[in-house]
């Protein structure tokens, strides 16, 4: 095969002082951070979608995206190829892992038969170039939005038959990603949702969500595929109301259908954005509920209201991500995947490179400031300190369930009014977080 990036050697660490753009001024992949090193730690993984399909297209015009190794056929051995470039890439960034969706590694067929037959085709690639190079799948997932048969959706369609396509794909999806050894499996709720309450029977739909992802469960088990599942929220686009909507609802709808135990969450940062939420908050409702997975990084534009879909630079939110992350015990089976995609103005092939590099140095800043929070022990004793009324006397009793609404009122008569509240030191604790930045 022809070398598809001739001029871009495997990216090194370099060190701050570094002025070589191909190169990391902070992600020192073997550094140990807080116990482990930051590879273990950020767990960054490609997205294959965006990365190797996205062609740069808007609603104003075509791709612009300079891909010379692409024939633009839609041919198993141009996805072959793809797939092998793909890994000459994904090693060279020096990223230990990848995701999918089943549409984007190999074509469609006219028939499922068929699509599965090239599916396999270029599965077989992957798995010889996983081997070659040690690279791991993070997760794999089933494009349930993009062709026209999910015009209503995919699980919530009002067509049963529909249904049965997508249980078939994701069936296909998760056989492959239990052969690939995958750590996971997403289901992002693509066209999951509704343009008009005039048209849509909402309850009958949820109802055939959840049992779709039951049916997914069930076979889970059967097949013995130990990787964890995911819910990857977000409100809105392509629909108009997405059911998946934040954390909070996905969490609500998961313990509603008895799926709770099965799930976590795959948080976006720019789903967040358009949720309304901060990325930090969203997190802190995973996290708080025993959920938090995964992350797909990246974020949005705020003076925009879609998907851009960009790469993360902002030290901040890095930052304020990885210190939830570390809060909740660090990332597991999940990783940092970038979701993101190069601007249709970055169409050649050395931006994919700057973007990654970018993203991937911003992490590791978030990561390393983050642990240095966490270590100085400031941030965490101020808001322990904020909650001491809870540790003993009437807080304690009110935490252990041990009172009552007649023994609170006994308790304020006699003191006659609260203690005193303290100031929550906002500008203090902003001023203490830049310390580190
Ligand atoms: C789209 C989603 C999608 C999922 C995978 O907005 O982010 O890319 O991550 O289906
Ligand atoms: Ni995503
Ligand atoms: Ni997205």
């Amino acid at each position: 095969m022809k070398i598809a990036f001739p001029n871009v050697k495997n990216i090194s660490y370099e060190g701050v002082r570094s002025k070589n753009p191909l190169a990391f001024k902070h992600y020192n992949a073997d550094e140990i951070v807080a116990g482990k090193t930051m590879r273990e730690h950020l767990r960054f993984a490609v997205v294959y979608w965006h990365t190797f399909r996205g062609m740069g297209s808007d609603p104003f015009g075509p791709g612009t995206m300079q891909r010379p190794w692409d024939d633009g056929s839609n041919s198993v051995s141009n996805a072959q190829n793809r797939a092998r470039v793909a890994f000459e890439f994904i090693e060279k960034l020096g990223a230990p892992f990848y995701c999918w969706h089943d549409r984007d590694v190999a074509p469609e067929g006219k028939t499922l038969a068929e699509s599965n037959k090239n599916f396999d085709a270029v599965a077989k690639i992957l798995k010889e170039e996983q081997k070659r190079t040690g690279i791991k799948l993070l997760w794999g997932t089933a494009n349930l939005f993009s062709n026209p048969r999910f015009v209503h959706g995919a699980g919530t369609s009002c067509n049963a038959d529909v249904f049965a396509f997508a249980a078939a794909q994701i069936k296909k999806a998760m056989e492959v990603t239990h052969e690939l050894g995958g750590a996971g499996y997403t289901f992002w709720g693509g066209r999951e949702g509704y343009m008009t309450l005039l048209n849509t029977d909402m309850k009958r739909e949820l109802e055939h969500l959840a049992k779709l992802l039951h049916l997914a469960v069930e076979y889970k088990k059967q097949i013995g595929f130990k990787g964890q599942f995911y819910i990857e929220p977000k409100p809105k686009e392509p629909t108009k109301h997405q059911y998946d909507s934040d954390a909070a609802a996905c969490l609500n709808f998961l313990r509603e259908y008895d799926l709770l135990p099965h799930f976590k969450l795959n948080i976006e940062t720019n789903h967040a954005t358009l949720a309304g939420h901060s990325m930090q908050h969203e997190l802190e409702v995973a996290g708080a509920a025993n959920a938090l997975g995964s992350i797909d990084a990246n974020t949005g534009d705020e003076l925009l209201g879609w998907d851009t879909d960009q790469f993360p630079t902002n030290i901040y939110l890095t930052t304020y991500t990885m210190l939830t992350i570390l809060k909740y015990g660090g990332l597991t089976t999940g990783g940092v995947n970038f979701d993101a995609k190069v601007r249709r103005e970055s169409f050649e092939p050395v931006d994919l490179f700057h973007a990654h590099i970018g993203g991937m140095d911003a992490f590791a800043r978030g990561l390393k400031i983050a642990a240095a929070i966490r270590k100085d022990g400031r941030l965490a004793e101020f808001v322990k300190s904020r909650y001491a009324s809870w540790d003993s006397g009437i807080g304690a009793k009110i935490e252990s369930g041990k009172t009552s609404l007649k023994e609170l009122e006994t308790y304020i008569l006699k003191k006659g009014e609260a203690a005193a509240n303290t100031s929550g030191r906002q500008e203090f604790l902003e001023n203490l977080i830049n310390e580190f930045i």
